[in-house]
């Protein structure tokens, strides 16, 4: 698969929802950076409030506005790198097991 995208994600420097669309990006063999944001820079240096809503990850695509909620960046990766299924059975059981395991993970 080869992308013409840039991506860049903005993340603790921890695995977590993060690693979401680290795996998503890797696997597509995108052309990606990213931007670690230490809890202290985050709670107390004010990154927090130059969020949209308050958290991260954080998904910038070609330049553009930052983007948060893990699954909704993970599904965008997805469908603009052409691994999202244009089978709505297929569509559904992904959308199944991701949500599944996002949620056993971060109850
Ligand atoms: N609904 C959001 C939740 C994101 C979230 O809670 N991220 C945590 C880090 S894993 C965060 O940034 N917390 C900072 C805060 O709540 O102040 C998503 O799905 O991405």
């Amino acid at each position: 698969m080869e992308s013409k995208n840039h991506y860049k994600v903005t993340y603790f420097p921890v695995i977590g929802r993060g690693e979401f669309l680290r795996i998503a990006l890797v696997y597509a063999g995108c052309d990606w950076e990213e931007r670690s944001v230490g809890f202290e820079e985050f709670f107390q240096g004010g990154f927090r409030e130059t969020t949209p809503n308050g958290y991260m990850p954080l998904l910038e695509v070609n330049g553009g506005p930052a983007m948060d909620g893990t699954l909704e960046c993970l599904r965008y990766i997805c469908m603009k790198e052409g691994m999202y299924s244009k089978n709505i059975n297929d569509s559904y059981a992904c959308e199944k097991a991701s949500s599944l395991i996002y949620t056993a993970l971060f109850p």
